[in-house]
C-alpha cells in the first residue's frame, strides 16, 4: 500500500517540479523521534521526498529518525534558532514555548479525534498556528497522534484510584505532571529514549502513549497493562522554521505546503493501519488491554488542572471554550 500510494502522489509532481526556477538550493535537516516501521517515519520519508521533487531540488530535506538530533524539547529549541529546519513534532512539548498550542494538551478537551481535528481546522486551530508561527515553529501539515492512554507493569488501571501512588513517566510539560498529580499519582517528565530503560528498573511504574508508539520502541515488553483511558488528543505538526520558509518564493512554498498535505494524508492512513496492528503485535505479546467503562472519574479528576490552568492563563479561557463548543 505504502509503494502505491506513493507513486500516486509522486506522479502528481512533475508538473509542479517544472515550475521551479533555479535559485541556489537549501539542505534541510528535520528532526523525527520515530524510527523504521513507525508512520510518522515513513511519512517524513515521503514528506522529503515530494519537497525535494516539488521544488525541483531547490529544497533538499534530510530527515534524521531515531531523535538522533537530540531530545524533543532541545530540537524545538533548535527550530527556533534554525539549526534545524524541520521535523514532526507532538504539540505536548510545544506547551511550554508557545502558550496557545497548550489548548490541545489540555486532559478530555477533545470528544474524539475528528472532534481534534475539526476544531485544529477551525478559527481556534488559526489562533494557535498564528502563535506557533510567530514563536518560529510553523506547521504546515498536521500528523494523527491516535489518543494517549496509561500503561504501567502493576495491573489494569480502571479509575483514578489506581493512578494513585503511581509514578508516571510524561512528556515535558506542567499540565501532564499536574493531570497525573491530580490523580494522586506522580508525574514525572522525561525525555522519551528514556522511559524504557525506567520502567525496566521501576524508576517508573508507567507511562501514556497511542499504541503505535508503546509498540515501536518496546515499551510493552516493559510495561504489561495498558489501560485505554484515552486522556489526550494531541496532534503532532510537520512544523518548519518560519523565516527558513518565509524566505522561499511563493511557488516554493506552495510546493513546500503541498508536500506537507500529502505527507499527512499519507500518514492519517498509515495511522488507522498501525494502531489496529499495533493493538493486534502487543496483545499476541501477552499485554493486558483495558478498555475503561466510566471515563467520568477521570474527567472530574481534572477539574483543578483547568481551574488552575485558566486562573494563570485567563487569556486562555476563550480559546479553550471555543474548542469545546466546536461540534
Ligand atoms: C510519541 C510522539 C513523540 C513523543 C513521544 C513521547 O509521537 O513526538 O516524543 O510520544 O511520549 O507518541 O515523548
Amino acid at each position: 500500500m505504502f509503494n502505491k500510494m506513493t507513486k500516486t502522489i509522486l506522479g502528481a509532481t512533475t508538473a509542479v517540479a517544472l515550475l521551479a526556477t533555479s535559485a541556489v538550493a537549501e539542505d534541510w535537516r528535520a528532526w523525527n523521534i520515530h524510527s523504521d516501521g513507525h508512520p510518522n517515519t515513513a511519512a517524513m520519508d515521503l514528506f522529503a521526498e515530494l519537497v525535494n521533487a516539488r521544488t525541483g531540488g531547490e529544497v533538499n530535506v534530510e530527515v534524521f529518525h531515531g531523535g538522533v538530533l537530540g531530545s524533543q524539547p532541545d530540537a524545538l529549541e533548535q527550530v527556533q534558532l534554525g539549526a534545524i529546519d524541520a521535523g514532526n513534532f507532538n504539540l505536548g512539548p510545544i506547551g511550554p514555548i508557545v502558550k496557545e498550542a497548550n489548548l490541545v494538551s489540555l486532559p478530555f478537551i477533545f470528544r474524539d479525534v475528528p472532534h481534534m481535528f475539526r476544531v485544529l481546522e477551525g478559527p481556534a486551530g488559526d489562533t494557535v498556528s498564528a502563535a506557533m508561527a510567530d514563536a518560529g515553529i510553523l506547521p504546515i501539515g498536521w500528523f494523527d497522534a491516535g489518543a494517549r492512554s496509561f500503561y504501567n507493569n502493576t495491573g489494569p488501571i480502571n479509575s483514578p484510584d489506581d493512578v494513585a501512588g503511581m509514578k508516571i513517566r510524561v512528556m515535558n510539560n506542567d499540565l501532564f505532571t499536574g493531570m497525573v498529580n491530580a490523580m494522586g499519582g506522580n508525574g514525572t517528565p522525561m525525555a522519551f529514549a528514556e522511559v524504557y530503560q525506567s520502567l525496566s528498573t521501576g524508576v517508573v511504574d508507567g507511562a501514556e502513549n497511542n499504541l503505535p508508539s508503546f509498540e515501536s520502541v518496546g515499551h510493552f515488553e516493559v510495561a504489561g497493562y495498558y489501560s485505554l483511558s484515552e486522556h489526550l488528543i494531541i496532534p503532532e505538526c510537520i512544523c518548519v522554521n518560519t523565516a527558513k520558509f518565509e524566505a522561499l518564493s511563493d511557488e516554493m512554498q506552495a510546493a513546500v505546503r503541498s508536500a506537507a498535505e500529502d505527507a499527512s494524508t499519507f500518514q492519517h492512513a498509515l495511522w488507522a493501519e498501525q494502531t489496529e496492528a499495533s493493538r493486534a503485535a502487543v496483545t499476541a505479546a501477552g499485554v493486558e488491554i483495558n478498555s475503561i467503562a466510566d471515563k467520568g472519574p477521570f474527567q472530574a479528576a481534572m477539574a483543578p488542572v483547568y481551574a488552575d490552568y485558566i486562573a494563570a492563563n485567563p487569556d486562555m479561557e476563550a480559546l479553550i471554550t471555543a474548542a469545546q463548543e466546536t461540534e
